[in-house]
């Protein structure tokens, strides 16, 4: 692959405008978009929170980083989707209560979406009656927890055990994900899956559809 450290820097730099110049730079030269996002992009993310944990970098500088993401995602959006359409479930996704990430959320839902899935995205900080007032407006078959604090985690469990106690469980299978989370968590809370990224994430709700 390319070398790609300019892009890696201007993300941590948190320099949108100038991202977006070099993202768009990548691209024309025929930067597969898939990897720019997975080994470039996510990766400066990790750098960012790295940083963020030993105190180099503060929350705000955090933030100019994730806007950065977000319009560089966006631009990629058109380009990543695996193309397939099918006539896949109604999705309901959020990122729990008390959690404001929302970059891989978003890029878990855009992966649903361009595969076929019609997905509802509640945002960030939801409740759990929020995801049951959606599942049931939307008669949704599959519902899409995110969480990315360890702190927030125990509010996916909540999140299933309302969900259980609404009488909707059988109607719905649960997919959790979130960098602290973990397959055995997901078993645990009594999730019916879990995904370590957006592409698993994609690929796991298809399963579900058979
Ligand atoms: Co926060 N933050 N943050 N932060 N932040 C982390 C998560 C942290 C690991 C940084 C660190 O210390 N190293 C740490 C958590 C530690 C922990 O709990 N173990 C942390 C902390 C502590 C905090 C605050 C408490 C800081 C403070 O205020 N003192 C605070 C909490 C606020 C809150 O939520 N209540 C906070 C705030 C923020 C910002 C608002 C500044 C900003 C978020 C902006 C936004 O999202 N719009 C932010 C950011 C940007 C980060 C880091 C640097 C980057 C997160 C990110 O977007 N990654 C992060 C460090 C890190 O992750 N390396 C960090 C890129 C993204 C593509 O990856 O979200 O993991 P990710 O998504 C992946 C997979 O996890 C998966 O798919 C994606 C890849 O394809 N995935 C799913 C995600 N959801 C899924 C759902 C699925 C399946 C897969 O199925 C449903």
């Amino acid at each position: 692959m390319e070398d790609h450290t300019q892009i890696t820097e201007t993300l941590i730099q948190g320099d949108d405008e100038k991202l977006i110049i070099l993202v768009q730079e990548a691209l024309d030269s025929g930067a597969n978009p898939g990897k720019l996002l997975n080994h470039v992009l996510i990766p400066a993310m990790d750098v960012i929170g790295e940083r963020m944990e030993s105190g180099e970098m503060f929350i705000p500088e955090v933030l100019m980083g994730a806007r950065a993401m977000g319009l560089a995602v966006e631009m990629l959006k058109p380009l990543l989707g695996d193309g397939e359409s099918s006539s896949a479930g109604k999705v309901i996704i959020g990122t729990v209560k008390g959690d404001l990430h929302d970059i891989g959320k978003n890029l878990v839902s855009m992966m649903m979406e361009s595969a076929g899935f019609e997905v509802t995205d509640l945002g960030v900080d939801i409740a759990p009656e929020n995801f049951i007032a959606a599942i049931k407006d939307q008669n949704a078959t599959i519902v899409a927890l995110s969480a990315l604090l360890t702190t927030t985690m125990p509010m996916m469990k909540a999140t299933v055990e309302a969900i259980c106690e609404s009488g909707l469980r059988e109607q719905v299978k649960i997919i959790v994900g979130g960098a602290p989370v973990n397959q055995s968590f997901a078993d645990e809370i009594g999730a019916d899956g879990y995904a370590a990224d957006a592409g698993s994430a994609s690929k796991l709700a298809k399963s579900y559809l058979n």
